[in-house]
């Protein structure tokens, strides 16, 4: 190998180390919101979330966009008091997971979704999401749960506002997508025309 060759590929192999460094940890710009029109957007590539619970009250939600498949979130917070929750939204709000404590004394979700955007939320217990129909998720501690409280067919609307505990957390998560480019506005005005069309034959049919 020439010195030229090896110069450029440890210049390389520096980028790509550095890259990767760069890409994973993404930390909470300030305090992010608790809906997910105030939730803060992961970049691509992240794998880890530095954040905290700066008061009992406090909920933090990040959004990402997923390609598919397994997708694997673990809460840890080895040098704080906090007792942290995690909370798994789709796109639209619907709650989809929810541990408190497993496995212990973590919050971790790993299930299989389709690809699309989804909500992670961070908690202290017993800080629990709601719908307009009540509590989301139930309140067992035991393992992840899905969204059969009375307000599971409901989207996010607030919490309940009742944590416990605060501090700093860790989430490590599956590598994220970027978000698609905004969709065309000939695709948005198909479906739009395919809606109107739809109510038209409807109404033609009544
Ligand atoms: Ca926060
Ligand atoms: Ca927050
Ligand atoms: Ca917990």
């Amino acid at each position: 190998m020439s010195k030229k060759m090896l110069k450029a590929s440890v210049a390389g192999l520096i980028l790509s180390v550095s890259g990767f460094a760069n890409a994973g940890l993404i930390t909470e710009i300030g305090d992010t919101g608790d809906s997910i029109h105030t939730a803060q957007s992961l970049s691509a590539n992240t794998t880890q979330i530095s954040g905290s619970i700066s008061n009992n009250s406090d909920v933090d939600l990040f959004g990402f966009y997923w390609d598919g498949g397994l997708l694997d979130i673990n809460v840890s917070y080895d040098n704080s008091n906090l007792d942290s929750q995690v909370f798994l939204f789709d796109g639209l709000g619907f709650g989809l997971y929810h541990n408190d404590d497993a496995p212990f004394p973590n919050s971790a979700i790993s299930t299989t979704v389709s690809a699309g955007e989804y909500f992670v939320g961070v908690s202290s217990f017993s800080n629990d999401p709601v719908s307009v129909d009540g509590t989301i998720f139930p309140t067992f501690y035991t393992g992840q749960m899905a969204p059969t409280g009375p307000g599971g067919g409901s989207v996010l609307s607030g919490w309940e506002y009742d944590g416990v505990s605060n501090g700093a957390y860790i989430v490590n998560i599956s590598s994220v997508s970027s978000y698609p480019q905004s969709v065309p506005e000939p695709s948005t005005l198909a479906i739009f025309t395919l809606a109107i069309a739809g109510l038209v034959s409807r109404k033609f049919k009544n």
